[in-house]
């Protein structure tokens, strides 16, 4: 194929892509963004290892000890630019009630004029590259691809471990196959001659990340940070690919996917739902404590879950992602064993510390050394760090939102069906908030729609000084409130509807579960040690799935009694079971009060069977 020449831009179409309407996009963009020149990403090693290099040579990145960590980098952004960005988030439906009032929406055609200008002339100084990727495996009949226009190397080498990304793309692509537009620009252009001040170009005043999901694009300007900038993650296989799911009768969701296995071998596949933060990663990576010999714990997804209902009346799940985008700090050999292994090799980390020997800290490494921190460090922002310095100053050495990038081969704990274009039938929901009061540690839903109310209503106590007071609940329904491409009031509809659909086909849905790892006493600790431990839990789902447990009925839902949950090799007496356990009156009756309140903001579309179920637990609330 000719490569078309766009004013003296030469495009270098490779022969491989076959794709006519791709190719005029991609000479479309590169006529409004001009930039200086076009690179088609292959997705080799060598192209990784090459543009690792060129961001080595311009400060982004920093090589670590090859000795301790081998292939892996350290990047340091903006001090501007560490985070999504959901205030500059935009869902651009033509009509303002399919964005709904839980997004912020523009009319597609406004921002279409406010971007056109942003976007012009915005590559310029720099190279676009054309990142081809499969979210799924490649050629799943869940799987679909996106295309992203990007002027940044952290984005290419970030897709490269987070996507399937490179040119078998455009194997299945094809001619004329389907796929997302996805452009990005740190929002950054440099005059001629202009060389790069910082190390991480972006654009400190101005950011906008926004779907449009009729037309299922996305456009994304002003950062080079996380889901932000690599758009297959939130922006495509969660607001864009929720749409898709609303029109094509699936499900895109906030969710990781993990295998279970028991010591007589049956496995179990279990989908859950939590907000960011919230330890999906470390769920997904768990090690069974000692107690459990035989039972395993096999990750398939730490983050996003694409479910769709297959013709034997099961809903099958696949992971879009082929990596993980994790949170650093907190992370360590107690926490989450399998995922620090993972982290011995080939990793991006971003915004963590670097210690003197050329490795990479975070907070709560020290619980791997006896609580000990390292006497000196340089911290995220570049500076000198000190156990006295953060003393002094309160300076955290990596930056709470600090990331690892890295493959999904890398983890001890990767399900062998990973990978399985068929995706793997989901035995179980779980949805999970933070909530230090209130909401038990686990009980059942009765049936679809009790677990859909569940979801609906699940909250969380704010604690990032970025959503405000301390303790505030946040309703974040089904952890999707900054995912959800369109009216989350349509989004419960079509979950609902999703039994009908089934049970239309004499099929019958998963059991759905609500958990809270997080309740505390009076004293304000944790009273659940979590993390390995959520393995009693789990075990006590599946006995549910096999009809060995019969819980007792509590107002929300059922739940286990103590003697259900297998303790051996915890100390966790039955008084302390129930600070996990107990339903309050009092704190219930606030906590409908505040459902109500929250489905108030969503009332112009709310299911009446929410409305209903609501009823029915102030009905048994008052009962108490
Ligand atoms: O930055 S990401 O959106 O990829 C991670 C998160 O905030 O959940
Ligand atoms: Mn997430």
């Amino acid at each position: 194929m000719n490569s078309p020449v766009m004013q003296g831009l030469d495009l270098n179409t490779p022969s491989y892509v076959k794709h006519a309407k791709l190719v005029a996009w991609v000479a479309d963009m590169a006529a409004l963004c001009k930039p200086d020149n076009v690179v088609w990403c292959d997705g080799s090693q060598e192209e990784y290892d090459r543009l690792c290099q060129e961001l080595v040579d311009a400060g982004t990145f920093m090589k670590l000890n090859e000795a301790k960590r081998p292939g892996s980098f350290l990047a340091r952004t903006d001090p501007s630019d560490v985070a999504r960005v959901e205030d500059r988030t935009y869902i651009c439906s033509e009509k303002e009630e399919d964005a709904g009032p839980t997004n912020n929406w523009m009319a597609p055609a406004e921002m279409r004029k406010t971007l056109q200008p942003l976007f012009d002339g915005c590559m310029k100084g720099r190279t676009m590259y054309v990142i081809p990727f499969s979210m799924g495996p490649l050629g799943s009949h869940i799987s679909h691809i996106g295309i992203e226009l990007s002027d940044s190397a952290y984005v290419v080498v970030n897709q490269k471990l987070m996507t399937r990304m490179g040119k078998a793309v455009y194997d299945v692509l094809g001619t004329d196959g389907d796929f997302v537009p996805c452009m990005h620009t740190v929002g950054a252009p440099l005059a001629e001659g202009q060389k790069d001040e910082t190390t991480w170009p972006c654009n400190p005043e101005t950011k906008y990340i926004v779907h449009y999901p009729e037309t299922r694009e996305i456009w994304s300007y002003g950062s080079g940070y996380g889901g932000n900038a690599l758009l297959g993650k939130k922006c495509f296989a969660l607001r864009i690919a929720s749409t898709m799911g609303r029109d094509q009768g699936w499900l895109a969701e906030h969710m990781l996917i993990l295998g279970v296995t028991n010591p007589e071998g049956k496995k179990y596949h279990v989908a859950a739902a939590f907000p960011s933060a919230c330890g999906k990663t470390n769920f997904s990576m768990l090690v069974p404590p000692a107690g459990f010999e035989g039972w395993k714990v096999t990750t398939i997804g730490d983050d996003i879950a694409w479910v769709k209902p297959h013709e034997d009346g099961k809903l099958y799940a696949i992971n879009p992602e082929a990596g993980y985008f994790g949170v650093a700090p907190g992370t360590n050999y107690h926490s989450n064993p399998n995922c620090m292994a993972s982290l011995n090799k080939g990793v991006i980390f971003t915004n963590v510390a670097l210690t003197d020997d050329g490795d990479v800290w975070w907070e709560g490494m020290e619980q791997d050394n006896n609580g000990v921190k390292p006497d000196h460090l340089i911290d995220w922002r570049g500076n000198d760090w000190t156990p006295a310095i953060a003393k002094e100053k309160g300076t955290k050495a990596a930056h709470p939102n600090a990331r690892f990038t890295v493959g999904a081969t890398n983890n001890p704990a990767l399900d062998a069906q990973w990978d399985d274009a068929a995706g793997v039938a989901i035995d179980a929901f779980i949805f999970g908030g933070r909530r230090s009061t209130t909401v038990p540690l686990v009980t059942q839903a009765r049936d679809w729609t009790e677990g859909v109310y569940m979801a609906a209503t699940m909250g969380s106590e704010t604690t990032a000084a970025a959503f405000g007071a301390q303790g505030v609940v946040r309703r974040d329904p089904f952890a999707m409130l900054p995912f959800c491409g369109y009216n989350m009031a349509d989004y419960f509809q079509h979950w609902l509807d999703m039994e009908g659909k089934l049970e239309a086909k004499g099929h019958t849905l998963p059991p759905i579960f609500c958990v809270n790892w997080f309740r505390k006493n009076a004293e304000g600790k944790f009273v659940w040690p979590g993390f390995g431990d959520n393995m009693r839990v789990l075990k006590w789902m599946i006995d549910r799935l096999e009809g060995k447990a019969e819980g007792e009925q509590t107002m929300f839902g059922v739940a286990p009694t103590y003697g259900e949950i297998n303790w051996t090799g915890l100390d966790f007496n039955a008084e302390q079971f129930a600070t996990v356990t107990n339903i309050d009156k009092a704190a219930w009756e606030q906590e409908l009060k505040s459902h109500g309140e929250h489905f108030d903001k969503l009332k112009d579309k709310l299911p009446k069977q929410l409305e209903e179920t609501k009823a029915k637990l102030e009905e048994r609330v008052a009962a108490l």
